[in-house]
């Protein structure tokens, strides 16, 4: 059928796409599998729309829906008391038994994330013809259309954030012509119930015990519902009603039974049980049953037009913020966004997918990261698989944090706050960590979280590898997203009362486990780079060392913002003396023998040179330790780490890399990036099976889809249009040759501000500054410019021109450039 519609589809498709566009994913076919379907989402109930017109599929997640319960303390006893013997190794570079040693300090794996159901709406149609399908970013809106015997079929399906419910309108041109079945179902344990004359209701339980899909325990199956120790599983329901003014409704186990009808509205109502990360969500849950009625309830008042305005204006409020527009390509019009995305895979320019793409980042995180939320996962809120791939948890030595890069720089400030919340959870988790597992002060994170906060290093005791398991920086980068948060907005009172409390109880951990070296530098021990490896001394594969650089500039990071959060706040002159001091005691930067940027304690060869993990450059970005304009010798080395390390990679190494190439100011080159990120991936391999790209649907590709990429490649668009990490606006900081003309509006830089830019070959033409703080403002660009009304003129500095005036707070500055 799906090959029929693919020939009827060219019929209607011209009057429906507009040129070159960049705010809207179509296709000429209905989704056969999971990564052609499209994303809908409001922060917690996320659905992917398949478009299928007899057997429609909308596979559902609700974002507080995982397995388990809150982390157990007292897993490993022991733990701590194998630290000096560590250490000890270490010292002796004895790594395989360091090796050993480690997995000794090791807990429980984290739990995962669930699929919640699947939605099916079973129409008779007969040969199918106009096929379409689309998703509108700019409405946050997904519609199916397709033609039967006369009449015009449409469904259009959206989630709403105020209203807490999605809802599926489904229309016939022609009166009566409208008759489906609703059917509902889980991949989890449940219990179906229909209610009244047009309810359909799924009662559910998420397992107690999810092991990751890497590890298969020798002593019990993966999926266990069952737990006679712990606290028993999450509980969850999915409602489904069916309103309607026209035909006859009739709902029983089976599903909803609509016969004869115009137009039909059905809204899907979920709630889980989940009730914070340390509460039992069986025992101490919430009443989900009671939530699911009362969101239903409560949308069931509303008319269509009242829940679709609603939504849309929610969505508008975040999405208008910001608008990128490049000088448009010839793109034609006939071409279908995966179609498109192929085209442009073999060569083809196209500007405004580029933006598409960029426009589809900012869609993903207002659709899977609202306040008062879960933080997006691996997988943002989308999944269907009871064992994910890596459980589709919170990886924190990349993945997590990368979700979160645009937040800031895209003006989506107020979305960042689940990672926030989250953070100060795993800080709690932390402090219990620390104690245990390392008998220090404050707390510590390893590698992997989940919605239970969870911070040790996983490996069910002693089976993960520390490569990864027992990497232990997380906490010092997670903390930088809060000082982060701070610099854009200059929110003083969350950083006093939510950010430096989490940043001082962070570096109170690493000021107890920072040992000195034989030169006296203060290292980490035991440390690793991670999920790298490197030939030792003696020849052989090694991991686990001390000193690692991404751990040090981490540490310098956190040091760094943590005094100037205390300056800030004028507290804890002290504490800051002591960050001061210890700080200038820091393992500082090496460069290695082939002039890169060394990753280890020592000059070691690298075992894998094209690793995808590039952690040595956190200091590049997102860190500010390194810059080509304030430490050009580390910039240099960087540089060639990258160029040793190659642009091969998985999704969110290739999304991190643009980031890395922008803050080289090396525009190009980041472009190139863009381009193998958006290297059209098919599932089936049936064309370009290499890692890293991007899916059909436009979700990021891993491989499999991970949902860092489409995150950090927004970012790193962004990051190539302006900079601010070094007190100053950088404008156009990385801007590629193939992006000579364009307009950004919105974009938000520390400081306070927000920017708006129009330029051409290259060059910026005009733009506004608004500054919301105050704060003086420092202007970095290529050439001269002007500000209206400020008598200052640009002082050349290296080959750029600098421009300082002071502003008022809430005042519009329109610069242009100095002819
Ligand atoms: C880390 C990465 C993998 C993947 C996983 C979720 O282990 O090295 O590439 O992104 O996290």
């Amino acid at each position: 059928m799906f090959q029929k519609l693919l020939t009827f589809s060219l019929l209607i498709t011209s009057s429906l796409v507009s040129y070159g566009q960049s705010e809207k994913l179509w296709y000429k076919a209905p989704a056969e599998i999971w990564t052609e379907a499209l994303p809908v989402g409001n922060g917690r109930i996320g659905g992917m729309i398949f478009g299928r017109p007899e057997q429609e599929l909308i596979q559902l997640n609700e974002s507080t829906l995982w397995s388990g319960g809150p982390v157990q303390p007292g897993v490993n006893p022991q733990a701590a008391s194998y630290l000096p013997q560590v250490r000890e190794a270490l010292a002796a570079e004895d790594y395989p038994k360091a090796v050993a040693l480690l997995k000794k300090m090791q807990g429980h794996y984290t739990q995962s994330y669930m699929p919640m159901g699947d939605l099916k709406i079973i129409q008779s149609v007969s040969s199918p013809q106009n096929y379409y399908r689309d998703l509108d970013l700019n409405q946050a809106l997904a519609t199916t259309r397709f033609t039967s015997n006369g009449v015009t079929y449409t469904r259009e399906i959206f989630t709403s954030a105020p209203d807490q419910v999605m809802v599926i309108r489904l229309k016939a041109s022609k009166p009566g012509a409208l008759s489906f079945d609703v059917q509902s179902s889980s991949p989890l344990r449940f219990s179906k119930s229909s209610r009244g004359t047009n309810e359909l209701v799924i009662h559910g339980k998420a397992p107690a015990q999810v092991d990751p899909n890497y590890y298969n325990s020798p002593s019990r199956k993966p999926i266990i519902y069952e737990d006679a120790s712990g606290c028993k599983g999450m509980r969850f329901q999915f409602q489904v009603r069916a309103l309607t003014k026209t035909g006859q409704v009739q709902a029983d186990t089976a599903g909803i039974h609509v016969k004869n009808a115009s137009e039909v509205v059905l809204l899907v109502s979920t709630a889980t049980s989940f009730n914070g990360f340390d509460k039992c969500p069986d025992s101490e849950g919430k009443d989900e049953k009671k939530l699911a009625d009362t969101y239903l309830n409560q949308a069931a008042s509303k008319a269509y037009e009242t829940l679709l305005a609603r939504h849309i204006a929610d969505y508008q409020k975040y999405y208008k913020r910001v608008t990128f527009q490049l000088n448009d390509s010839n793109t034609p019009s006939t071409l279908a966004s995966n179609e498109r995305l192929d085209a442009y895979s073999q060569g083809a320019k196209d500007p405004s997918l580029e933006t598409l793409y960029f426009n589809y980042g900012r869609y993903l995180l207002i659709s899977s990261s609202r306040p008062g939320g879960a933080a997006a996962n691996l997988q943002g809120i989308w999944n269907h698989h009871m064992r994910a791939p890596w459980s589709s948890n919170y990886t924190i030595n990349i993945n997590t944090q990368m979700n979160y890069w645009p937040a800031e720089v895209t003006n989506l400030s107020e979305l960042h706050q689940p990672l926030f919340e989250l953070t100060k959870n795993i800080s709690k988790t932390g402090v219990q960590t620390a104690k245990e597992y390392y008998n220090l002060p404050g707390w510590v994170a390893h590698h992997n979280s989940d919605i239970w906060a969870a911070s040790n290093a996983v490996g069910d005791v002693g089976d993960g590898d520390p490569m990864w398991a027992n990497w232990n920086e997380a906490a010092g980068w997670l903390s930088q997203h809060l000082w982060e948060h701070y610099a854009f907005t200059r929110d003083k009172k969350f950083l006093k009362e939510t950010a430096y409390p989490v940043m001082k109880g962070a570096a109170t951990f690493l000021l107890g486990y920072l040992i000195e070296d034989k030169d006296g530098y203060l290292i980490t021990s035991p440390s690793t780079s991670p999920e790298n490896s490197f030939i030792n001394s003696d020849g052989k594969r090694a991991y686990v060392t001390v000193g690692s650089t991404m751990d040090m500039s981490i540490i310098w990071d956190l040091f760094t913002n943590l005094i100037e959060a205390s300056e800030t706040l004028g507290t804890d002159a002290e504490f800051r003396k002591v960050l001061i001091e210890k700080k200038k005691k820091l393992l500082p930067l090496h460069i290695g023998h082939k002039g890169n940027l060394q990753e280890w304690y020592k000059d070691w060869e690298d075992e894998d040179p094209h690793h995808r993990h590039v952690s040595h450059l956190f200091g590049l970005h997102p860190g500010r330790q390194i810059s080509p304009l304030a430490t050009p010798d580390f910039a240099k080395a960087a540089r060639t780490s990258l160029e040793l390390r190659g642009d091969e990679g998985t999704g969110w190494s290739k999304a991190w890399k643009i980031n890395f190439w922008a803050r080289l100011l090396d525009g190009d080159h980041a472009y190139s990036l863009i381009r193998q990120l958006l290297h059209y991936t098919r599932e089936n391999g049936t064309a370009y099976q290499r890692g890293g790209g991007t899916y059909p649907n436009f979700f990021d590709a891993h491989p499999p889809f991970q949902i860092d990429g489409n995150f950090g490649g927004t970012a790193g668009m962004t990051e190539m249009l302006l900079q601010s990490h070094l007190h100053e606006l950088h404008l156009l900081a990385a801007l590629p040759k193939a992006w000579s003309e364009g307009r950004v509006t919105g974009l938000k830089a520390r400081g306070g501000f927000e920017v708006d830019m129009r330029w051409k070959d290259g060059q910026l033409q005009s733009g506004r500054i608004l500054s919301l703080q105050g704060e003086p403002c420092k202007v970095r660009t290529d050439h001269p410019i002007q500000v209206k009304g400020v008598s200052a003129k640009p002082q050349q500095e290296n080959g750029y021109y600098l421009l300082t005036f002071p502003t008022q707070k809430g005042k519009s500055y329109e610069i242009s450039a100095l002819k």
